[in-house]
């Protein structure tokens, strides 16, 4: 049967379960646009710049079980948008596919309008770029960049369709979706690790994002049946209950000192599906690269992956989900009880760190006060959502999560990240609370994308921390050059949030001192049917949970 390249990339798409797609409209891509006009499957969300919809798309990848997220852009400068998206999924190991429109194909070379060479741009960023150049092989692509996405380490894939290709009429059959080849364990492995997890009096388990949501319950009963301390890592604290009696602290970014010291007593240290980022190792001090200073077994997904930084005792590239089952499957172990004292030690500190309490602050708002007010609102679905800044690490000092809660953000610390996540959390999760916190900094990057959630009936709440400055490096430069202020490369002088926010038909709050912390936030979460905008008149003087500017 003969049809368009455009109808059988449609057809394609849907044959992947893809039912949102996350797209800024372009000429390049013009075709495609006109064949998904017939189908009412596929649901188009139409963003206000193209980096909140690659974004969407990234979230989207996380909330879909390993399934990659989709969004289109146009050529050349919706590209030049979106690339943060792509970043942020490469670096997070988020699959997804962007299909990117291109020049037609006669004037490829000739920097046509807008054209730019793909393959060559995007070569850091994405782990495959698709050219389709036939109408044959256009079907194969999508059967072919969806395997990419989402096999081993997972990953964003382009798939660059020239504007002329969409008309063209083929007879090429859809290819259908490959199946996951996902690998389990080698048994002489799974040995080993159980002897080096029998015989360590003090291990430690570290969970990042290669682990699905769904593997979060086996998870408990093996941390429970192993005596093991489970330690979530850097921007997935949902992955294990922070109630949990086996909670080991939350490998973040900047652990506090008391933390890190007291799992630096650890003689071993599991990596499960966690790639062992900058921010996780602490800039690669814990563990030390490229020889860690304690014995590593490090499960990832893909056999590149492991090894590649980090010379672990035993590397294991299989599915971190079937290394817990296998485990679970050999019983009790013996003589594990033994490290009571060392789970519940770190254990201790992590409640302690969690404490709800702060001190009051002169120049405006202790963040803390607002994040310990959400944690008392926060449903057991919740998703909570996070820009990159100093404001966040309130988040993770307050917020306790728990199994069914969801947490989005870039792990490489792309700001502007919040709000396009939290549209993506309410399309994918329709009916549950989805909180956003960002900075007054991030908060502009992409806030526009509230028009988006207005559109398409998405009523998260925005919560701005405005300090007036871009803080993080406003304490970055006064660490690294104490006395010289930076104020001229950090100051910001911000709109009325409030303001904005009604401009847009949401709810504006504004919370300007502590005491009007509580009835701000419980207003907030009280709006049912349009988006909030909460803007907090933070202090400047708190610069993190952790820190104080004035010492
Ligand atoms: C897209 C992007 N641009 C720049 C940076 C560098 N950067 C990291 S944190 C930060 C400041 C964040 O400021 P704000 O959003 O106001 O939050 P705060 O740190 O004040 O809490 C900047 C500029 C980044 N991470 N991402």
């Amino acid at each position: 049967m003969s049809q368009t390249v455009a109808r059988l990339l449609v057809d394609s798409l849907e044959a992947h379960d893809i039912d949102l797609i996350y797209c800024v409209p372009g000429e390049s891509y013009l075709g495609l646009t006109n064949a998904l006009v017939d189908n009412n499957r596929l649901r188009l969300i139409v963003c206000r710049h193209e980096s909140g919809a690659s974004f969407m798309a990234a979230a989207d990848g996380r909330m879909r079980g390993g399934r990659a997220g989709v969004c289109i852009v146009s050529r050349g400068p919706g590209l030049s948008n979106g690339m943060i998206g792509l970043h942020t999924a490469y670096h997070d190991a988020t699959p997804m596919v962007m299909l990117i429109g291109q020049v037609e194909r006669r004037d490829f070379g000739r920097l046509a309008l807008q054209e730019q060479n793909y393959s060559r741009l995007l070569s850091d960023i994405t782990k495959l770029v698709i050219e389709v150049n036939e109408p044959e092989t256009a079907s194969e692509a999508i059967a072919r960049a969806f395997h990419m996405a989402e096999s081993g380490t997972p990953g964003p894939v382009a798939v660059i369709l020239p504007e002329d290709l969409f008309e063209e009429q083929t007879e090429a059959p859809l290819d259908r979706p490959r199946p996951a080849a996902l690998a389990g364990p080698r048994t002489a492995d799974l040995e080993q690790l159980a002897g080096m997890l029998e015989r360590a009096e003090r291990p430690l388990v570290w969970v990042g994002g290669a682990l699905r949501e769904a593997a979060v319950p086996e998870l408990g009963k093996l941390a429970e049946r192993w005596m093991l301390p489970i330690s979530p890592t850097h921007r997935r604290p949902h992955l294990f209950d922070a109630d949990h009696a086996n909670y080991g602290g939350y490998m973040g970014t900047r652990v506090p000192r008391e933390l890190l010291d007291a799992m630096k007593r650890a003689d071993l240290l599991v990596a499960l599906g966690e790639r062992l980022s900058d921010s996780v190792s602490q800039s690669y001090s814990f563990p030390t690269a490229p020889e860690p200073q304690l014995p590593l077994v490090h499960v990832w997904p893909d056999p590149n992956e492991v090894g590649r930084v980090f010379r672990p005792e035993l590397g294991m590239a299989c599915d971190p989900q079937a290394v817990i089952q296998a485990l679970l499957g050999r019983g009790t172990p013996r003589g594990v009880d033994g490290r009571r004292a060392w789970v519940g030690g770190l254990n201790a500190i992590h409640n302690r760190l969690l404490e709800p309490v702060w001190d009051r602050t002169e120049d405006g708002v202790n963040f803390s006060a607002i994040t310990a007010a959400v944690a008392r609102h926060l449903a057991p679905d919740a998703t909570v959502t996070s820009d990159a800044g100093n404001f966040s690490s309130f988040i993770h000092r307050h917020l306790r999560f728990r199994p069914g809660q969801m947490f989005l953000a870039s792990i490489v610390g792309a700001m502007g990240s919040a709000m396009p996540m939290a549209v993506a959390a309410g399309l994918r999760r329709p009916g549950t609370q989805v909180i956003a916190f960002a900075g007054d900094g991030g908060a502009l990057m992409t806030g526009n994308e509230i028009a988006t959630a207005r559109q398409y009936g998405v009523n998260p709440i925005l919560i701005i921390s405005d300090n007036a400055h871009y803080g993080t490096i406003m304490m970055h430069h006064d660490m690294r050059y104490p006395g010289r202020p930076s104020e001229a490369a950090t100051k910001l002088t911000n709109p009325d949030f409030s303001l904005w926010a009604a401009a847009f038909g949401a709810e504006g709050i504004t919370i300007r001192e502590e005491r009007e912390v509580e009835d701000g936030i419980a207003r907030a979460f009280a709006v049912k049917d349009r988006p909030v905008v909460v803007h907090v008149h933070t202090s400047t003087d708190q610069i993190s949970a952790w820190r104080r500017r004035t010492g």
